[in-house]
C-alpha cells in the first residue's frame, strides 16, 4: 500500500494565484494540488492536500496525521512566524516533516526570517515557487523509504 503524506497549507493560501502574484505566482492552490497528486503517484505516494485559515484546524489535522501519515509537508504561511501551538503539534508527530514556503522568506521582511517550524523540520524549501511542493515530495519519498528500511 502506498504511504500517505499530508500536505497542509495555512492562512491565505486559498487565495493563491490571486493574492500578490508578483510574490506567490499565478498558479492556484488547486493547480498545486493537482501537480502534487501527479508527482506523488509517480513516487508511489498518496497525498491528502488540505488548507485552512484556522490555526486549530491545522493542529487537528496534524493530530490526525499521527494516526495515518508517513510524513507531513507543511506551508504554515503566516503561522510559520507566530505559532508555538503548531510547533508543539508537529513535535508530537514522529515521522518526517518538510516545511515549504513559496517565496524566499529570507529575502523579505525581517519578521519572516524566523520560523517556529524549522526546528522540527527535516528540511525547508523556500523561494522555489509552487515547484517547492513537488521538490518536497521528492525528498519526502527518500525519507519515507529510509524510515521503512
Ligand atoms: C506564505 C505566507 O502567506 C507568508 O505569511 C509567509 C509563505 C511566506 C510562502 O512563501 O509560501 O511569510
Amino acid at each position: 500500500m502506498s504511504k500517505l503524506i499530508y500536505i497542509l497549507n495555512g492562512p491565505n493560501l486559498n487565495l493563491l494565484g490571486k493574492r500578490q502574484p508578483e510574490i506567490y505566482g499565478s498558479e492556484t492552490l488547486a493547480d498545486v494540488e493537482r501537480d502534487c497528486i501527479r508527482v506523488a503517484s509517480d513516487l508511489g505516494l498518496q497525498v491528502r492536500f488540505l488548507q485552512s485559515n484556522a490555526e486549530h484546524q491545522l493542529i487537528d489535522w496534524i493530530h490526525e496525521a499521527r494516526e495515518d501519515a508517513a510524513g507531513i509537508i507543511i506551508n504554515p504561511a503566516a503561522y510559520t512566524h507566530t505559532s508555538v501551538a503548531i510547533l508543539d503539534s508537529l513535535n508530537a508527530f514522529d515521522n518526517p516533516i518538510i516545511e515549504v514556503h513559496i517565496s524566499n522568506v529570507h529575502k523579505r521582511e525581517p519578521f519572516r526570517h524566523h520560523s517556529y517550524v524549522s526546528s522540527v523540520a527535516s528540511g525547508v524549501m523556500a523561494g522555489f515557487g509552487t515547484q517547492g511542493y513537488q521538490l518536497a515530495l521528492q525528498r519526502m519519498a527518500v525519507l519515507v523509504a529510509a524510515a521503512n528500511k
